[in-house]
């Protein structure tokens, strides 16, 4: 009754951004997004009926926390009157910081408590039940260029192109490894509860998801690139509108931007996006890693960088 489950963060080219059913925790939008190679959560899980409740150690340390959400996330695949578990939640990336940790994490704890409990539920369940717990989990079961899809009481995802298809590479500069002010989530309520500009979003989505769909299954980056880019820029201002105000960014977010418009203007095909946090993704051709990494580290205010490349979706690595 032990298993380990390793998924990848993804990041989204058309964003995510607001629920329409809390209590579900259903998407107010479609969302596709690419899953990450090189960026990992492994969740290994132990039953344990001697352990009065679930106990939670993230990377080595008993994390409080999160445990009620994720105690609820095991409940949910293996049932309320379950035995208690540990769990040891490992990643080699910044937590909550805009980068997506929720994705990998959950997609790992549905795979990883599935095999533990013998439960054998179907990927589409997976999916939802992973979903239920963090939206963006739902895209990091399945590995390469990933839409995600509402329909009526659930949400379906499916790949539009596998992980060896494109070879695009991902370079991640963080501004701020620290985490988020609020939390997604919140910042999601806020901006639907108040911001003038976010029923127009919800309204432009599938227009966006059509033109990136397109771009990627004719792999064209400079299309997807554009489309990227204003989906991002106009879900920040989705929430820059919003009261309070939700502005994510810093003052080297923005400088990395500035870098990826001088990449451009070189001719350097590349582009930009940012999720829920300070940090910006650079996305490019595998010909430019070199340039557009050592770009986003001359950029003022960049702590650290990490690349990835395209990778697989979630999976038991142990049992
Ligand atoms: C995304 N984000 O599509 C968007 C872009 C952040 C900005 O999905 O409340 O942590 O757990 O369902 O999945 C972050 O939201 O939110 C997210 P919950 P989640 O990647």
């Amino acid at each position: 009754m032990r298993a380990k489950a390793r998924a990848h963060p993804n990041i989204a080219v058309i964003k995510y951004w607001g629920k329409r059913d809390l209590e579900r925790n259903l998407p107010a939008v479609g969302s596709i997004s690419i899953t990450l190679s090189d960026l990992y959560s492994d969740m290994a899980i132990e039953v344990d009926p001697t352990l009065g409740e679930d106990v939670l150690l993230v990377n080595g340390d008993a994390s409080r926390a999160m445990l009620a959400r994720v105690s609820s996330c095991v409940d949910n695949v293996a049932g309320n009157d379950r035995p208690a578990v540990r769990i040891h939640s490992n990643g080699n990336f910044p937590i909550a910081a805009g980068l997506a940790s929720s994705a990998s994490a959950f997609a790992a704890l549905v795979v990883a408590s599935d095999a533990a409990f013998d439960c054998r539920k179907s990927h589409a369940e997976l999916v939802n039940l992973a979903g239920r717990a963090s939206g963006s989990a739902a895209r990091s079961l399945l590995g390469g260029f990933v839409e995600l899809e509402n329909r009526d009481k659930e949400v379906v995802v499916r790949n539009l192109l596998p992980a060896d298809s494109w070879p695009l590479r991902i370079v991640v500069a963080i501004t701020a490894p620290g985490p988020k002010p609020v939390s997604s989530g919140d910042a999601m309520e806020i901006s639907r509860t108040t911001s003038p500009f976010y029923a127009r979003w919800v309204e432009q989505q599938a227009e966006d998801l059509a033109e990136a769909r397109a771009a990627i299954k004719a792999r064209d980056l400079h299309r997807l690139g554009a489309i990227a880019e204003h989906n991002c820029l106009k879900m920040h201002s989705v929430m820059w509108a919003s009261r309070p105000p939700m502005i994510y960014w810093n003052s080297a977010t923005i400088a990395c931007m500035q870098t990826v418009r001088d990449l451009q203007s070189q001719g350097i095909a590349v582009f930009f996006t940012i999720d829920a946090g300070p940090q910006l993704k650079a996305i490019c051709l595998p010909q430019h890693e070199a340039t557009v990494r050592a770009a986003m580290v001359a950029t003022t205010g960049v702590v650290d960088v990490m690349v990835s490349g395209v990778g697989i979706g979630a999976r038991v690595i142990d049992a």
